[in-house]
């Protein structure tokens, strides 16, 4: 089963989202992996987000991803990577949906509540920057016949 990597940024953790989010995605029917609470260090925030590295947002990015506790997350399910960025919602606040994460909780693009993987090639590097082997379990959910 496909997986993607997903992170409440600290806005959503000081906003008190961590909950709601997790709620949108097992309503949704996603599978959770794994999860923690964590701080970034700056080096693992530059790897994180190495593709930014010379933009002109990208030291405020940093700054902003270290600034405080994430929740970091491996979810599973058929086709979680492009579902969820649905249910993410456009990067910058104001172009997101209502009824997407961003467009119901975030107001600015530099403090836009969640992370999500956005192709196959980043969730597998993602997923082996912020998790060990070992914490990602494998079990089987009871629901699954009612899914899919
Ligand atoms: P996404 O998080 O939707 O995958 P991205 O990978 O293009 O978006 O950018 C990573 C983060 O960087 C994004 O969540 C917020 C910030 N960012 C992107 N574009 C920005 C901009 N023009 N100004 C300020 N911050 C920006
Ligand atoms: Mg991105």
């Amino acid at each position: 089963m496909e997986k993607t990597f997903l992170m409440v940024k600290p806005d959503g953790v000081q906003r008190q989202l961590i909950g709601e989010i997790v709620a949108r995605f097992e309503s949704k029917g996603f599978h959770l992996a794994g999860a923690k609470l964590m701080s970034i260090s700056k080096e693992l925030a530059e790897k994180h987000y190495g593709e930014h590295d010379g933009k002109p947002f990208f030291k405020d990015l940093v700054d902003f991803i270290t600034s405080g506790p994430v929740f970091a997350m491996v979810w599973e399910g058929e086709n979680v990577i492009e579902i969820s960025r649905q249910l993410m919602g456009k990067t910058n606040p104001k172009d997101a949906l209502p009824g997407t994460i961003r467009g119901d909780y975030g107001m600015f693009v530099g403090k836009n509540i969640i992370h999500g993987s956005d192709s196959p090639e980043s969730a597998e590097r993602e997923i082996s920057l912020f998790f060990k082997e070992e914490e990602l379990l494998e079990y089987t959910s009871s629901i699954k016949e009612w899914i899919y």
